[in-house]
């Protein structure tokens, strides 16, 4: 296949990605359901950092999570322990979550009955960025062991977030980090992101960040009334 036919290609399921994630958003903000998605590289916390957002949310909160991996059940088996209703979506070879993925992953769930549904993206810092999930945050993890340079070196990822959260903070100092260099360089790529930074380990930081997913929601009671009637 010569390169502009792959670039055509390419161009085309991007396109029918955004019209799918266009009715995809459509449908989570009529159902009143506000949808956060995370991207990271593998291993940068986000199923654990799930596990604690979805075992102790601001009751009476009802969330649910979609989970994405190449392979295994994993992921969805540890977050299903907190109860929440939980799905994994097993992409085989493709390294990130699509629009239609996330939509067949949605049937037979009532969004209306949830205030929040998460998305774990595959872990992968590249191909994630160009599709849209509908969702209404996205939040790019990355944690301390990975290294002050990576948001240079995947701009894209960065870009494409609303906030980005640095993860395992407890390990900063073993594994030396300086954190002020990590955050300006995500500030170089993405400036004016919120930036937080959470250790799963010690809990620091879960409170601000539960804040500001939860910023703007009305009170729960008052959702769960309005979605009664
Ligand atoms: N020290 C430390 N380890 C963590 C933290 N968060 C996650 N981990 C560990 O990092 C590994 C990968 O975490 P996981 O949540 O599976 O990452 P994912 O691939 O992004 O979903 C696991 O062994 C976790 O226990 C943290 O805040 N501190
Ligand atoms: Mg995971």
């Amino acid at each position: 296949m010569s390169e502009p036919r792959l670039v055509e290609v390419r161009r085309k399921i991007l396109k029918e990605n955004d019209v799918l994630a266009r009715a995809l958003r459509e449908r989570f903000r009529a159902a009143g359901v506000r949808v956060i998605s995370l991207v990271s590289s593998p291993g940068a916390g986000k199923t654990t950092l799930l596990e604690l957002l979805l075992t102790q949310p601001q009751p009476p909160h009802r969330v649910a999570a979609l989970v994405g991996d190449l392979a295994t059940e994993n992921d969805a088996l540890r977050l299903a322990r907190s109860g929440a209703p939980v799905r994994q979506i097993t992409t085989g070879t493709v390294c990130h979550l699509d629009a239609g993925m996330v939509e067949r992953a949605l049937a037979g769930w009532r969004l209306e009955d949830l205030n929040f549904l998460f998305i774990e993206n595959v872990g992968n810092l590249v191909c994630p960025s160009s599709f849209d999930l509908g969702e209404d945050l996205r939040l790019v993890l990355v944690s301390t062991p990975e290294g002050e340079d990576k948001p240079l070196k995947y701009p894209t990822i960065f870009n494409t977030a609303d906030v980005a959260v640095i993860t395992k903070l407890d390990l900063a100092v073993p594994c030396g980090i300086d954190l002020a260099a990590l955050e300006r360089n995500i500030a170089l790529v993405r400036p004016g992101i919120q930036i937080v930074e959470v250790s799963a380990r010690t809990g620091l930081g879960l409170d601000e960040l539960r804040g500001l997913l939860t910023a703007g929601r009305e009170l729960p009671e008052v959702a769960a009334g309005r979605s009664r009637a």
